[in-house]
């Protein structure tokens, strides 16, 4: 067994006030600055916490705050342990390419300084050449196998979703976001990238390891699920006009897209003028928790700003009930190149 030495934060329950997404804690914690690829952060005003549920809340409730918020963010629903092993295993494989500062270990993921951070991207950014053999290794790897088919994370997606049975998609990912690269992920609803199925999955996003808020998590745009659905009709209708085949259609790549198939990488002036003026909800994340996401969630990662150097980890990984139309494409293990 990995010896761990990530450190829990001093208040490990309810890192984020309200800690409990019905609870009644009135004390208000200012949001941290969120630095993203536009200006130097997003206005304050436009930020506040994202809500925190405990394992122990009744199913009924934890269902109706999933429908009603369009993610739950649920405590210690994997083992810490298992977690760390996992942020061990893809950091002591991506070592080689010269990734860590020297001398640290693997399970603390510390970025070494030297390296322009912009060259040492991971998934959903442009990652150096070098680490690209190394990226499929890790994705088909026994382990990462293993883990997107975690008996928590299925028994908890079951549970959640009210399924008797549920399919995980192999296209699960690791993104590693180093301190001081520009964000990985810009805009977007998750639906998007999954055109070719039924926008009935459930994402659930993993930090690997503990992720404060100015670390480069997720963050996610306040009830924004109707407004994704509005977006997705808007494409529909002016894709409809052109008569744009099928298989442009299904592409999250195609020509009314964004970069890399994101709506906008600039957080504060999207949400402003495109996104009704909602709020980015942000969150101290920790090893074991877990967000599950609606496909319409509106969300997008933060600028990685850890000041010692701690690289962001983190997997997506997508569940569909059996029987559901799924996106075939992403039936297949993740390699670069795949283009999705
Ligand atoms: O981790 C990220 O940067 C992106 C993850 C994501 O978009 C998702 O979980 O749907
Ligand atoms: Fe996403």
């Amino acid at each position: 067994m990995a010896v761990h030495v990530q450190s829990t934060p001093q208040v490990a329950h309810t890192p984020n006030p309200p800690g409990h997404a019905s609870s009644q804690q009135s004390e208000h914690r200012e949001a941290p600055l969120q630095r993203t690829n536009c200006g130097s952060h997003v206005d304050p005003k436009m930020v506040d916490w994202l809500n925190s549920t405990s394992k122990d809340t009744p199913l009924s409730e934890m269902r109706a705050l999933y429908a009603r918020n369009g993610y739950l963010w649920v405590k210690n629903v994997i083992p810490r342990s298992d977690v760390l092993d996992m942020r061990e295993k893809y950091f002591s494989t991506i070592a080689p390419t010269g990734l860590l500062a020297p001398g640290t270990s693997p399970c603390d993921g510390i970025f070494n300084a030297e390296l322009d951070p912009n060259l040492h991207q991971g998934l959903g950014a442009t990652p150096s050449v070098s680490a690209m053999g190394t990226l499929d290794e890790i994705h088909a790897s026994k382990e990462y196998r293993d883990f997107i088919t975690h008996p928590e994370l299925c028994h908890w997606v079951r549970q959640l979703m009210g399924w008797e049975k549920e399919v995980v998609l192999e296209r699960g990912l690791l993104r590693h976001n180093v301190p001081g690269s520009k964000c990985p992920s810009g805009i977007h609803y998750d639906q998007l990238f999954l055109r070719a199925g039924d926008p009935v999955f459930v994402t659930v996003w993993v930090p690997v390891g503990n992720c404060a808020a100015d670390c480069g998590g997720l963050m996610y745009l306040e009830k924004s699920c109707e407004l994704a659905e509005r977006i997705e009709k808007r494409f529909e209708e002016r894709q409809n006009k052109e008569g744009m085949p099928m298989e442009e259609r299904i592409s999250a790549f195609n020509h009314h897209m964004g970069e890399f198939g994101h709506l906008s990488h600039n957080t504060e002036t999207w949400a402003k003028e495109d996104g009704l003026g909602k709020r980015w909800l942000v969150a101290d994340y920790e090893a074991g928790d877990v967000v599950f996401h609606s496909p319409w969630m509106i969300h997008s990662s933060s600028r990685n700003c850890d000041d010692t150097g701690k690289i962001r980890l983190s997997s997506d990984l997508r569940f569909y009930e059996d029987g559901a139309k799924l996106d075939e494409r992403w039936t297949k293990t993740f390699y670069n190149g795949d283009r999705l």
